[in-house]
């Protein structure tokens, strides 16, 4: 029996444009799998140190990676994380960056109690595009898509695309 190839979806963008609603709702309309890479470094404990100025662990990239290979290989998932250029690029079918207003953010960040220079440069980070850059330079730009992700309108005609994007690709490689 012949399995259905599915593809590998990366969710990336600045914290708090809306990487993890996004996900867990596309996982709900296609059976793919969700997987938030900084929940799963916290489960795994994949962490190399801490960060002093930011008060938080450092991710174990290597480790990472390693602990999603398998999964990657076998397609159908959704990858949520707020950085971009340590995945293999081979890992990736297509990629999307999130991108919010600075106002919204903003107050999407204030209301998860982020305040101060961290709250400062993830809104900083977002202005200056530093995920979508990151992305452009890791994959393909042709795979590379921006999606506008202010309202809950965004959400709905995200996951419309996505879907159908997804689709097309399950007949073209099935
Ligand atoms: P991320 O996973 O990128 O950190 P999130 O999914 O946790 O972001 O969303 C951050 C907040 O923004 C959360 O309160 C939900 C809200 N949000 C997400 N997408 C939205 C949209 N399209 N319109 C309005 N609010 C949205």
């Amino acid at each position: 029996m012949k399995i259905m190839k599915r593809p590998n979806i990366l969710l990336t963008g600045t914290p708090g444009v809306g990487k993890t609603t996004l996900g867990k709702e596309l996982a709900q309309r296609t059976g793919l799998t969700y997987v938030n890479v900084g929940d799963l470094a916290q489960e795994g404990q994949l962490f190399d140190g801490f960060d002093e100025e930011y008060q938080c662990p450092v991710l174990d990239e290597d480790r990472v990676v390693d602990e999603l290979e398998d999964k990657m290989g076998d397609g159908g998932v959704i990858v949520d994380y707020h950085g971009c250029d340590f995945f293999p690029e081979r890992w990736f079918q297509i990629v999307f960056v999130l991108r919010t207003d600075n106002t919204n953010l903003y107050s999407r960040l204030e209301g998860r109690g982020y305040t101060g220079k961290k709250l400062q440069d993830n809104v900083q980070c977002e202005i200056f595009q530093t995920i979508y850059e990151e992305a452009m330079e890791a994959y393909k730009e042709e795979i590379v898509h921006q999606l506008p992700s202010n309202e809950p309108e965004d959400l709905d005609r995200n996951l419309e695309q996505i879907v159908q994007w997804m689709e097309q690709w399950m007949k073209d490689n099935n």
